[in-house]
């Protein structure tokens, strides 16, 4: 049963073993664990290149910019330094009959060196700033399902190449059960020749969530260090981000993401001040800081910047730490919804989230995924996020549901399992509220509780609805009875109180229900002011519209084919709020 073996894991390091029983390690017979770790670097004529020159200076020294491709084997070689690559003319079926592997050109990746240099895109203070002697060393942990061959090779090359030796204890690849066959004995024979390079193999197909968990179960260095499979980390790229971390514990650090094309594979930089976001229902995204922040705060672009939510793939994070906050919900399935799950639990139970300019990796950004999902894609991504919101965000949670997403309030349709372990959790690690979390890392989100309030305008009738005794009525207008207070929420319902307006379940008849979110009956469709109140559940099923209606004397509200010249199906709440 592989949640209760991740459950274990997440909670008790001790026991991570367990977790991966299922899985074979293929361990390299040497390890390389002294501070010159730089015998396993060899230069292009197979010496030992040693270019980390560690200058000593009260504890701290420069960022020594370790690249092992700045002076490339083949200056002439497609896609060296990043340029663009160019498709012969005869070989663009190829690039097109191949594309599908990995939603990118995969015919060019093979073309380019697996070493190739990039540039160096870092602001220009970077390569004068300065870090501790004693940095923590780190694990950096690649999970991949049927990963390009080339891409998988340039990405721990880029790692190799351009970590200090002292600080990457080992690089963890967790094969996440790949069907193809060059991702087998292939990837054993050459990743054997590094010392450093471990292959953890899944036996079943698990999702990146619980593969990278497996990867974090055997690791050894003292930071976690996680990157997808299609990367290339840049110069300088490691030791900015254990720098922060080293600082406190606390921080978790990302590096920029920069872009790999899926074309051409050029590698471009990206702009600077970028923060991760999300908008509703929890789809992440990037938004630039105002230049307003950025001069009020006196920022350099080296700066860190202290992120809402992070990407995803590409993080540092102490590895004690990652396990005291319960690493990530085991319950999560094969991709998505783990980079809002883990960066709220670090916002709200007292960690941070930041971009390190300094340190730079490009990502290929493909159009879609290359490989399967056991089930439908778009229902896994949703259950995880319905996870993330149940957990996480206390009253905000209606609205993840009201953005569309109403359908995954009825449990029948998709069972999002048991929660109870993460409850638990937030409960023991004494998390702040989402209201915090908004409040103070992210108050520039849009985010009001409910949509529209106040009293509900009749333009027929030309009174305000009224709740009186069970009854539905109208009165002159008057901001001063409580009873003609009504919200229009995320969740599409009329209430006031815990009273919803609702169609009887069979038909055309008006009732007051108490408010049930997973009822679909109690939604109105209500787009704006002074525009009707369509029933929502009729609206979905047949072409047949109904609308709530007020009685032309004003004492009953009835429901009525939709007729968009009628005044008495106009309605209007005194308050609206921005979306
Ligand atoms: O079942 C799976 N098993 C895996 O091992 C599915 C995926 N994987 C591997 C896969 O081979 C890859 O190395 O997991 C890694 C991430 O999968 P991608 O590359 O298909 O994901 P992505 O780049 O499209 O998506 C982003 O969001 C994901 C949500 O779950 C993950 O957090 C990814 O790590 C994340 N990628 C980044 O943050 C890079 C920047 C993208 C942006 C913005
Ligand atoms: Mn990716």
């Amino acid at each position: 049963n592989m949640d209760s073996n991740a459950k274990d894991t997440a909670q008790q390091p001790d026991k991570q073993e367990q977790f991966i029983k299922d899985s074979i390690v293929r361990d390299p017979g040497v390890e390389m664990d002294g501070v010159n770790g730089e015998k396993m670097i060899v230069n292009d004529q197979g010496k030992p290149q040693n270019v980390l020159e560690v200058v000593q200076n009260a504890g701290i020294h420069k960022v020594l910019a370790l690249d092992l491709t700045q002076d490339p084997r083949n200056a002439n070689a497609v896609g060296q330094f990043g340029y663009a690559a160019l498709v012969p003319k005869n070989k663009e079926q190829e690039v097109k009959n191949r594309w599908n592997e990995g939603y990118f050109n995969v015919y060019l990746s093979d073309q380019i060196p697996v070493d190739r240099a990039i540039p160096d895109t870092r602001p220009q203070m970077c390569s004068e700033s300065m870090v501790h002697d004693s940095l923590p060393t780190t694990s950096v942990i690649f999970c991949f399902v049927d990963e390009v061959w080339s891409t998988l090779l340039r990405s721990v090359h880029s790692v190799l190449n351009r970590s200090p030796p002292h600080l990457l204890k080992e690089i963890i690849l967790v094969d996440d059960f790949s069907t193809k066959e060059h991702l087998k004995d292939n990837l054993d024979v050459y990743m054997s020749q590094f010392p450093k390079v471990r292959i953890v193999r899944l036996k079943e197909r698990q999702g990146l969530i619980r593969a990278r968990l497996a990867g974090a179960a055997i690791a050894k260095g003292e930071v976690l260090t996680f990157l997808d499979s299609h990367i290339e980390c840049n110069v300088g790229w490691l030791e900015p981000l254990l720098e922060r971390v080293y600082m406190d514990r606390r921080k978790v650090a990302c590096p920029v993401i920069e872009v790999i094309s899926d074309k051409d594979m050029s590698y471009s930089l990206v702009d600077n001040y970028q923060r991760g976001i999300f908008k509703w229902p929890l789809v992440f995204g990037w938004r630039r800081l105002s230049e307003d922040f950025v001069k009020k705060n006196h920022m350099k672009d080296s700066d860190p910047i202290r992120c809402p939510v992070m990407a995803g793939g590409l993080f540092s994070i102490d590895k004690k730490y990652f396990y005291e906050l319960g690493s990530y919900d085991p319950g999560l399935d094969v991709w998505g919804g783990e980079n809002m799950e883990i960066s709220f639990k670090i916002w709200m139970c007292g960690g941070e989230i930041e971009i390190i300019p300094c340190s730079r990796v490009g990502h290929i950004f493909r159009g879609d995924n290359p490989y399967k999902f056991p089930k439908d894609r778009q229902k896994t991504v949703q259950r995880n996020l319905a996870r993330v919101a149940e957990v996480w965000l206390d009253e905000y949670k209606d609205l993840f549901y009201g953005h569309g997403y109403e359908h995954l309030l009825d449990r029948t349709v998709i069972d999002i399992g048991n929660l109870t372990d993460q409850i638990e959790l937030r409960k023991k690690l004494k998390c702040k509220s989402f209201k915090w979390y908004l409040d103070n890392v992210f108050p520039d989100i849009v985010a009001p509780l409910v949509k529209a309030e106040g009293l509900v305008f009749n333009r027929g009738v030309r009174k305000c609805l009224t709740l009186q005794n069970g009854f539905l009525y109208f009165e002159n207008c008057d901001l001063s009875q409580e009873n003609q207070h009504f919200n229009y929420t995320w969740l599409k319902h009329v209430r006031q109180k815990d009273v919803c307006v609702a169609v009887n379940g069979n038909g055309a008849q008006l009732v007051l229900q108490p408010c049930d979110n997973s009822q679909p009956q109690l939604r109105w469709l209500h787009k704006a002011s002074n525009s009707p109140l369509v029933e929502h559940l009729i609206a979905e099923q047949s072409p047949r519209r109904l609308c709530l209606e007020a009685g032309s004397l004003g004492d009953n509200i009835q429901l009525k084919d939709c007729d968009p010249t009628s005044p008495y199906q106009k309605w209007q709440f005194t308050h609206y709020h921005a979306e």
